[in-house]
């Protein structure tokens, strides 16, 4: 390998075991650097030191502090770690928070460790080869792939360089973290540094950044600038994972941010107050998780309060599925690890694995079909399936689903013909298949009811759409899937949609009807008939739909709700209503019945028609020219 291989190492073990001393004798570091560690001679929070093991192996090493009280450091320092060495004092054996530590770097998937037998230098062989024994024999359960215990002394320096050998064995076993993935920093400590503004540290778990380029911080959700890097207090170019790393970002303050934050890169983040999970309950936990049981969920170097929701009751050592309310937002990725802590007394109980960081409302989580060893192909498949019209963002899947991005073709691929890719959105066939039916059907109904119209506009087809607002990509998929399968067809320059063959039936129906409805109009003159007795005239024709469309070529007009007339017929009956107000400068309803021999029935509806023209306005109980003009006009 061209590239010197990383790895973080991180101590785990009952409080006064050795674990500082240990790397300390290790590394030349003393990571418990604050004054209540210095005076109490416990580890309190997290220390870090670089652990240089040979001209192409860095190791980072993460110290945890071992009290029970500080569980929740721990956990955030062993979340990044690849290889766990569980330090466990030769004198005392395997102590309540070995074994706390010990479920906790199982719960997290850390796939490696070494079991170091401390403070050798306090036993002799024969107790040696006892604890030695006992811890063996404890290991042998565990997920962790444990290496044979080493016994050490941080006061001699006796078993140290069996210990570095270890390591840099082990190192050849681990696959590398990939550097081709979505840049993920939890963040784990937060200060300002005069100069540099506010600086971040924590393990890279995946990805890299550069100097110059930004990451997104969230949950606080804002884009920032990473103006320097540091690996160990060392310049670096690039963070990579596998480090330790610092970033010192400009555009956010201290305050703004805490343990538990953030730092990405790329599509698809974005924090979640609900998690689908699968979830574990330790052998040793002493209540079973039910509905409503409130828990603390430490994932990456967040701790968040949450409830727990569509569980069947889980009992010790039971394994189930269940949906995490969070109470305050955290970001997850598909597949990320976590731990479960009770709320009171605060212990580990538990932990899982994330199936699916943004589950929709519906199905519940175990009618969803997720497994923690499902193919992400099938499980993608699930995904769309669910999403509906809405589709999935290819750009999402990633994170959604815990995958490289290198790896999402593929996924697509395997997720089967049932998934339909379009650009950057993936629907689900039968989702698209059903809205097209749907369509067409709408299509159908609008011809029906507007026979004389060419077609219903893309826009009220898309406002016709199942799924309020749809997504421009997913809009342009279904026109483009209904056209592909006949359901309908886009005319009139892409502004219509009609269904196939629609148009030629309309025009020669339309225009043979038409000329009919236009010719009884004619000769109908100003004794208009309503639409209702026209349609009862002529009952195999769509009469209202007919008249519109009749109106929007001129033939004819609208005089009221229930009644068109021919439109030359009308401009005559304005002639002879001007002539005669011209001439009497008002006239009743009775006077304009005799002049035009129409009766009211006739007369009314085309009276109103001029007032609404602004031909003619009331007065009183009589009519007048509506505008002087047109009456000075006419003498
Ligand atoms: N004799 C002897 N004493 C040791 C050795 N390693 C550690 N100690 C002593 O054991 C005590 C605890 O050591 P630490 O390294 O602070 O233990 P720790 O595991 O880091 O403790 P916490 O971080 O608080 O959990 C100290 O007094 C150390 O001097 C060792 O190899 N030999
Ligand atoms: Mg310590």
């Amino acid at each position: 390998m061209g590239h010197p291989r990383r790895l973080v190492v991180g101590t785990a073990g009952h409080i006064d075991h050795g674990k500082t001393a240990l790397v300390k004798a290790l590394t030349g570091v003393d990571t418990d650097r604050w004054e209540e560690e210095k005076r109490r001679g416990i580890t309190i929070d997290l220390g870090f030191a670089p652990l240089p093991l040979g001209v192409d192996l860095q190791a980072s090493v993460v110290d945890v502090p071992g009290h029970e009280g500080f569980v929740k450091n721990m956990l955030a320092g062993a979340t990044g770690i690849d290889v766990a060495l569980l330090v466990i004092a030769a004198d005392e054996g395997v102590m309540p928070q070995t074994e706390e530590h010990l479920a906790i770097v199982e719960l997290l998937g850390v796939r490696r460790g070494v079991p170091v037998l401390s403070k050798r230098d306090l036993v002799d062989d024969e107790w040696l080869a006892l604890v030695r024994s006992e811890v063996t024999e404890r290991l042998k359960s565990s997920r962790v792939r444990w290496d044979p215990p080493i016994a050490v002394s941080a006061l001699t320096g006796a078993g140290l360089d069996e210990l570095r050998a270890a390591l840099v064995h082990l190192a050849g076993d681990l696959p590398a973290r990939p550097t081709e993935d979505l840049f993920r920093l939890p963040i784990d400590r937060v200060f300002a540094v005069a100069g540099a503004g506010t600086v971040v540290t924590g393990s890279t778990w995946s990805g890299t950044v550069a100097i110059g380029e930004s990451v997104r911080l969230l949950p606080l959700d804002r884009e920032v600038r990473v103006r320097s890097i540091e690996v160990h207090g060392e310049t670096a170019e690039r963070a990579v994972p596998g480090r330790r790393t610092a970033l010192a970002l400009v555009g956010v303050g201290k305050e703004e941010l805490d343990r538990g934050a953030v730092a990405v890169t790329g599509p698809g983040w974005a924090s979640t107050t609900t998690l689908d999970v699968a979830l574990e309950l330790l052998p040793g936990a002493r209540k079973p998780l039910a509905v409503r049981t409130r828990i603390r969920v430490h994932l990456g170097t967040a701790e968040v309060l949450a409830r727990v929701a569509q569980v069947r009751a889980l009992a010790p050592g039971e394994t189930g599925f269940a949906r995490l309310l969070l109470e305050r937002p955290l970001v997850a990725r598909g597949g990320d690890r976590f731990v479960v802590r009770s709320f009171s007394p605060v212990t580990t109980i538990g932990g899982g694995i994330v199936l699916d960081p943004f589950p929709p409302k519906r199905p519940r989580v175990a009618e969803r079909g997720l497994a923690v060893q499902q193919p992400a192909g099938e499980r993608l498949a699930r995904l769309v399936e669910e999403a509906g019209l809405r589709g999935i963002m290819v750009r999402d899947v990633p994170v959604r689903l815990g995958i490289l991005p290198g790896g999402v073709s593929d996924a697509v691929e395997r997720a089967g013909k049932g998934v339909i890719a379009s650009g950057d959105l993936l629907v689900a066939r039968r989702a698209l298949t059903a809205e097209v039916e749907r369509l067409a059907a709408v299509v159908g109904a609008y011809h029906q009811t507007h026979p004389l119209d060419a077609g219903l506009s893309l826009q009220a087809l898309r406002a016709a759409v199942a799924v309020p607002d749809v997504a421009g990509p997913v809009w342009d998929l279904l026109v483009d899937y209904g056209v592909k399968k006949r359901a309908f067809e886009v005319s009139g320059g892409g502004a219509v949609v009609r269904r196939p063959g629609w148009k030629a039936t309309l025009e020669s129906h339309a225009g043979d009807s038409g000329a009919r409805l236009v010719r009884r109009l004619v000769e109908a003159r100003w004794q208009v008939p309503t639409v209702a007795e026209l349609q009862h005239e002529f009952a195999e024709l769509a009469v209202p739909p007919l008249l519109a469309h009749l109106a929007r070529e001129g033939g004819v007009e609208q005089v009221d709700q229930e009644r068109y007339a021919s439109k030359p017929a009308l401009e005559e009956f304005r002639g002879a209503l001007e002539a005669t107000l011209r001439e009497l400068g008002r006239a009743t309803p009775a006077q304009l019945r005799d002049r035009t021999g129409l009766t009211r029935k006739y007369l009314i509806p085309l009276l109103e028609w001029a007032d609404r023209r602004g031909i003619t306005k009331r007065d009183g109980d009589a009519r007048v020219l509506a505008r002087l003009t047109g009456a000075a006009g006419g003498s």
